[in-house]
């Protein structure tokens, strides 16, 4: 008995969608891991050489969703601070690296002694305009603050 040309068509047509369905990858990739981004380096001087009092540089551009490394390098012979407390609660903080060191869990300041380096991963979350800030008796006033910008 013959198959009508129909129904061999029709079974052609139907074996080429089944195998465009397996061949063509799903359309909705899933959303790139924040975790998984390389992370924006970002470096920043407390003090340096000269031993003048003030951030280099004194202003910083965040991007919400985006993950960075800020690098803190105190190359001034004196120990200087990293507080921006109001910056840090609008950040979600991986870790901060130093030495041999990494620490996890939410940050607001950091202290570097001369030579130190620290590496601070974070992703931002909050938009705004904040300020860092060296609290040691006369950094502040000195020059040694600085705006740190979150769009
Ligand atoms: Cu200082």
């Amino acid at each position: 008995m013959q198959t009508h040309p129909i129904v061999r068509v029709l079974c052609v047509l139907l074996g080429l969608l089944i195998w465009l369905g397996l061949a063509i990858p799903p359309v909705m990739a899933a959303p790139a891991d924040p975790l998984k981004q390389a992370p924006i380096e970002v470096t920043v001087s407390l003090g340096n050489e000269a031993n003048e009092l003030k951030f280099g540089p004194d202003y910083l551009e965040f991007q919400t969703g985006k993950r960075y490394k800020l690098i803190l390098s105190n190359p001034s012979p004196q120990k200087h601070y990293f507080t921006a407390k109001d910056f840090a609660d609008g950040i979600w903080t991986q870790k901060v690296e130093a030495g041999r060191v990494e620490v996890k869990g939410a940050i607001h300041e950091l202290e570097l002694k001369p030579a130190a380096i620290a590496e601070w991963v974070f992703i931002p979350l909050k938009a705004g305009q904040y300020e860092v800030r060296c609290p040691i008796p006369g950094h502040t006033e000195a020059g040694m603050r600085g705006k740190l910008l979150v769009q």
